[in-house]
Parts: structure tokens; sequence; C-alpha cells
């Protein structure tokens, strides 16, 4: 039997209401020492109940509230829950929580509840895991995956490979085990094609893993350039606001800024960066130093060139710096007689995307935001499905599994033994099952809770 859990559920700080949850056996008990409701008579399961939280002891008041009982086992956690809605204080919160750690339930570790819900069975591994990722999602892209995970149709896609892999296993076993018997016999065509076809299943889930990766953790983008060609401009123009000074004196932009954006549901952290040339002003030479580490790390470039300027020592040298494979040359200042073209970007860079923009006129910049999530879908997965890897832990599980499968085959391929072949597919099988949570390791389950909020 589980103990009675309680924290804190919303976020700390001041709001309008803030909520205390309980779940255990004893919540609803719990809440009867504490709680006494203005109509006991209306105190009903799933209903809301209006009165005051009062100290049993000191029959003092100490909030005045709204209750609610949710009997299990159709609740968050599958046990019986209260919710207590206070004053959204620290205060209040604080008092009540204190006096329900005093009446019965002790405090919950973060993630209990999820976890509760999961070892009772009413989510996989997989959805628990998603339920922290929608609390933290950033864009709506991002939220739409992790919903997508949370409802269970990436665990359906799980269960639906495993499937699979049980039909054949047990065709497999039957051979090894009665080879004798009047069975279907295996033919070694026939298991390659289908181990074949799970390890395309796998492979599939796992080519969406570098795109799930940055919608989970964000590109982040870094704008360069030599000074004046309009980075801080760029910046602006992307968040849509007046965030970074832009002043026609070059070396207006002295450190890196941050700030984070969604690009058409991408999160995006962009980096202005300090117009690199040389300088004898130290904190523009630290400026510079930060502007060069910051291109090294992001995983796409947008260089800026002022068009109606001709090349200059110094674009070259930042040229010299880049690496194509992750740059886009922006071409500005369009607006202005040109001076350079894409012809003189193609004398040092032969395979970047050069765009033609003008942050005067905005131009461009919609083509900007295109290409940042082309680059993230990169052909492989569609914009519009939500079925993508975005678990690290769920990605290694899959390159594993893949593993074991492409052994399989090879084995298959060869003729080996049905025995050895077993072990592989059997492996393959146990892999995926680490994803929903049904062989999975306590100290596994743990590290998945650990990561969660307090309350949640
Ligand atoms: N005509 C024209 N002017 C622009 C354009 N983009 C930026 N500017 C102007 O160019 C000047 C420099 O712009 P910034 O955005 O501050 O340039 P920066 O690259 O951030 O410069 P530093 O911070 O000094 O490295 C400002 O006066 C801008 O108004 C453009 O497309 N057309
Ligand atoms: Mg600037």
């Amino acid at each position: 039997m589980e103990d009675t859990i309680a924290a804190i559920a919303t976020a700390p700080g001041e709001g309008g209401i803030g909520i205390i949850r309980i779940s255990g056996e004893s919540a609803f008990d719990v809440l009867g020492r504490v709680f006494c409701p203005a109509n006991p008579a209306a105190l009903e399961n799933r209903k809301m109940s209006y009165g005051h939280i009062v100290n049993p002891q000191t029959k003092s008041i100490v909030d005045e509230v709204l209750c609610v009982y949710m009997k299990g086992p159709k609740t968050y956690t599958t046990e019986d829950v209260v919710e207590i809605n206070c004053h959204g204080g620290m205060v209040p919160l604080r008092k009540t929580l204190e006096l329900v750690l005093e009446n019965g339930a002790r405090m919950a570790e973060p993630g209990e509840f999820t976890k509760r819900a999961f070892l009772n069975g009413r989510l996989d591994l997989s959805q628990a895991e998603a339920v922290i990722d929608v609390i933290r999602a950033k864009t709506d892209k991002t939220f739409d995956v992790a919903m997508n995970q949370l409802e269970g149709v990436f665990s359906g896609r799980i269960k639906e490979i495993r499937k699979k892999l049980v039909d054949i296993l047990v065709n497999v076993t039957v051979n090894i085990d009665y080879p004798d018997e009047d069975i279907e016999e295996i033919t070694y065509e026939k298991l390659e094609k289908d181990l074949m076809e799970v390890r395309n299943d796998v492979e599939s889930l796992l080519a969406s893993a570098e795109t799930g990766k940055i919608i989970q953790d964000g590109l982040s983008v870094a704008i360069i350039g030599k000074p004046n060609v309009g980075k801080s401009s760029l910046m602006n123009s992307l968040l849509r606001e007046s965030r970074a000074i832009v002043t026609e004196i070059p070396g207006t932009t002295r450190d890196t800024i941050e700030e984070h954006l969604s690009v058409r549901g991408i999160p995006v952290r962009l980096t202005d960066t300090a117009g690199i040339r040389e300088t004898s002003d130290i904190i523009e030479q630290i400026g510079i130093e930060k502007s060069k580490e910051s291109f090294n790390q992001a995983d796409l470039v947008i260089f800026i060139l002022d068009s109606s300027k001709d090349f200059s020592d110094e674009d070259r040298e930042i040229m010299e710096l880049v690496d194509e494979e992750k740059t886009i040359v922006l071409l500005n200042k369009t607006d202005l007689p040109a001076k350079i073209d894409e012809s003189s970007v193609r004398e040092m860079l032969q395979t970047v995307p050069v765009i033609k923009a003008s942050m005067e006129t905005q131009e461009g910049v919609s083509e900007i935001e295109e290409k940042i999530v082309s680059m993230v879908y990169d052909g492989k997965v569609s914009q519009n499905n939500n079925l993508i890897v975005t678990n690290v832990r769920h990605k290694d599980i899959l390159v594993k599994a893949e593993k074991s499968l492409h052994d399989a085959v090879s084995m298959t391929k060869m003729g080996e033994a049905l025995e050895f072949i077993e072990i592989d597919i059997n492996s393959a099988y146990e892999s995926l099952g680490e994803i929903i949570g049904e062989t999975v390791q306590d100290d596994i389950i743990n590290e998945v809770f650990s990561r969660f909020c307090l309350g949640k």
C-alpha cells in the first residue's frame, strides 16, 4: 500500500490561486482533518466545495479555499486525489501544506504524482516522460509533439513494432523447439523479409531524432559579420521588436546578445554578436572573441555582408572562418545601390545559400525563416508529422534495437542457426520495451522522474 503524498502543484510566486495536491489512500481523511466546508452536506466526489482550512489544534483559520475530492481510480495518479485551491501566495500555500503534512500526508518527491500514474499503469513510461515535455514546451511544435507522445501515439507505434517482433519470435521459437512437428516451416527468405520490415520501422523513427533534438532543445543561430552590416537589425527583425541597439556607428554591439524565439514553431536561440574587426578597444576585443566562440558553437550561422560596399579584408577574414555546412550568407542593404552580388560570394563560398535582404524594407526576412525551418526538417521529416523522437533516452534505445536487428538480418542472410538469430530478435524486443517501461530497471525509472518538478 502506498502512503499519501502532498505538494504545492502550482508554480512558486504570486498568482490568483495556488493549488495543493494530495494523493493516496488517506487523501480524503487528511482533507477532513484540515478542511471545514461551509456546507458539509455538499462535500461530494468531483464537486468543488467552498470553506476554510482550519488548524485542528488551535482552531484558527489558515485560508479561505475551494476543495475538490476525486475518488480513484479515474484520477491523475489512479489513487484518491484531493486538490485544495488556496490564495495564490507563498504564505497561504506553505501554511496549508504544513498542516496537510502534520495531518497524515508526507511531502511528495519531484515527479512522484506522475510516477504513481506510471506505476499504477495509467501512463506508460514514454507517456509519463511526455508530461514534463508538455510542461516545458516553449513553442507550438514542441508542444504538439509532446502532446502526441502523451496521448500514446508514440508508444502505440513502439507497441506495433514489438507486436511484429513477437510474431517473428513465436515462429522462430516453434521451429527451434518442434522442428519435426507438422508446423509451418520457417524459411530464411521470409524471416529476412520480416526482420527487414521491422528494421525499417525502427530506422524511420530514428531518422526523426535529429529533427526531434532541435524541436526539444532548440536550434542555436548566430548572426555574424563585420561591424555595421546590419546584424542587430536582423535580430530585431526576427524578434519583431527593437531588442538590440542599432546605430550607424560601426562597433555598436560590443557584447553578444542572446534571445529565444519561435520560428514557425521551432525554438530558436538567436545570438547577435559584436562585429568582427581589428580593434585596439579592449572591451570590443573581448566581445569579438565571444562572437567567434558563439559562431563555433552555433547550429546555424547567418553571415551578413553589406551589398552596398566593396568586399573588405574583414569580410574575407570572416569568410575563411566559415563552415559552409552550417552557414547562410545574407546580402543585406539591397535597397542601396549594389557593389557586390552573389557572384562575389561564390568566389570564396561555392555551396552556401545566399539570400538577398534589406532590413530597411524587411525583404528576405521570411526567406531566412523558411531556410531555418527547411534546415531543421531536412527532407527526412515532414512539417506536419508529430511522431518524432525527441527524447535522448528513446533515441539511444532505438539505436540499440537497430543494431540487434541489423545483426539478426546478417545472420539470417548467412543462414546461421535459428537459436542464434533468436537471441538478437529477443534483445531488440526487450530494448524497445524499455521505451514504454515494460522491461525497464528501477534506477532508470528513478532517473526519468528526477527530472520532474515538485508537485507534478
Ligand atoms: N539602407 C539600409 N540600412 C541598413 C540596413 N540594415 C541595417 N542598416 C543600417 O546600418 C546601420 C548598422 O546596423 P546595425 O544593425 O547596427 O549593424 P550591426 O552589424 O549590428 O553593427 P555592429 O553592432 O556595429 O557590429 C544602421 O544605421 C542601420 O539602420 C538595410 O538593409 N538597408
Ligand atoms: Mg550590432
